[in-house]
């Protein structure tokens, strides 16, 4: 393996990081699921707009390659690799009352967090026969639900091409893995042993097997943060119950992209915010401010469609799953009050 060949193109925390001496020390590195540099650094190497630039393939990864991963982490999550993650699922401490009760600009809610099975290795490294029993042991799980978590798993072999695109359009189900997932493995033996779980009216839904093992997602119309909320927590449980999940005491949720540790969690909500769209300095100042991020309506890497944007919590490491819908509530209240007064 060689050195990568940097551009002036490639603005990724990883080839920040990744001096020739740590190369050096790295290169001939792997995890025991025969994972090595190259793999975890692939991603960022094809693709030089890259944010990160790296995946991992188990919890060790995060380990043996910590020399990389710890400055990476630092830097997107402020998150020192002496801290301990803390999570804090106890609905009852937040903030309650409706931010939009005449419905005029929230359209929907959805908070979802990524979990990936102890016993397996992740996205990037897991072969075709693991990705089938991973498939059957979560979703025979869930068959195992009850009440409004209770439903039916669609794999997408099973679905016609008319039924993903509607699902995808909706907003129910992910689409195939975009350049960066493909350059990291994510894709591997697509669309075999991928799908997604979810009860009658599509509030409570599981991903399997696209950038993590699971994708856990409670989502509804409307503004009811709080509600959401609930559903997933109850949900979460209720899974964990029957699935052991990858997890540290200091990156908390061990998934494939180190964004998503700790929480794992995005909690956003799709809005209509006409006059705020046409002064992105202000919007983006407000957004910077409650450490928010805006993505597109199809979500990330995704367009925005007239006035509507998604807007979710930043930060997932190194503050609780309530904090996390904290500073999107906080956020989506301030960036209300702003589009009231334009
Ligand atoms: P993830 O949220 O899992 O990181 P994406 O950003 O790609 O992945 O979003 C996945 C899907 O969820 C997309 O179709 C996106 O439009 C949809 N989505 C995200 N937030 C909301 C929301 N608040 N209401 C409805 N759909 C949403
Ligand atoms: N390829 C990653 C995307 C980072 C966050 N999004 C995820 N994990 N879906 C990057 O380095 O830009």
């Amino acid at each position: 393996m060689n050195y990568p060949i940097f551009s002036k193109e490639h603005t990724s925390l990883m080839s920040k990081h990744l001096s020739y001496e740590l190369f050096e020390e790295l290169k001939d590195l792997k995890t025991a699921n025969n994972f090595g540099l190259q793999q975890v650094i692939n991603s960022g190497v094809e693709n030089p707009d890259s944010g990160v630039g790296v995946y991992a393939a188990d919890e060790e990864t995060y380990h043996i390659f910590k020399d990389l991963f710890d400055p990476i982490i630092e830097d997107c999550h402020g998150f020192s690799k002496q801290q301990k993650h803390i999570s804090h699922l106890d609905s009852s401490v937040l903030a309650s009352d409706e931010l939009d009760i005449e419905n005029q600009y929230i359209l929907s809610t959805r908070i979802r967090v990524a979990r990936n099975v102890k016993s397996f290795p992740l996205g990037p490294a897991i072969n075709n026969h693991q990705r089938e029993q991973l498939e059957k042991l979560i979703y025979q799980s869930l068959s195992e639900l009850t009440g409004n978590l209770a439903g039916h798993y669609y794999s997408l072999d099973s679905l016609k091409d008319s039924e993903k695109a509607q699902l995808i359009n909706d907003h129910f189900l992910f689409k195939q893995g975009d350049r960066f997932l493909q350059a990291a493995g994510l894709n591997n033996n697509w669309p075999k042993n991928r799908g997604v779980f979810h009860n009658s009216d599509k509030t409570f839904l599981v991903w399997i097997n696209e950038e993590d093992h699971l994708r856990i997602i409670s989502m509804q119309q409307g503004g009811d943060i709080k509600a959401v909320f609930e559903r997933l927590v109850t949900a979460i449980e209720a899974i964990e119950n029957k699935i052991a999940f990858m997890h540290s005491e200091h990156l908390g949720y061990i998934s494939s992209c180190p964004t998503n540790l700790g929480t794992a969690m995005r909690a956003s909500v799709h809005i209509k915010l006409p006059k705020l769209g046409l002064d992105m300095v202000a919007f983006r100042k407000i957004t910077a401010k409650y450490h928010l991020d805006i993505r597109g309506t199809q979500g990330e890497h995704s367009d925005n469609l007239g006035a509507i944007y998604d807007v979710s919590n930043k930060r997932r490491l190194g503050i609780s799953e309530v904090e996390c819908v904290q500073d999107m509530y906080e956020g989506v209240k301030a960036l209300i009050a702003a589009e009231k007064a334009a």
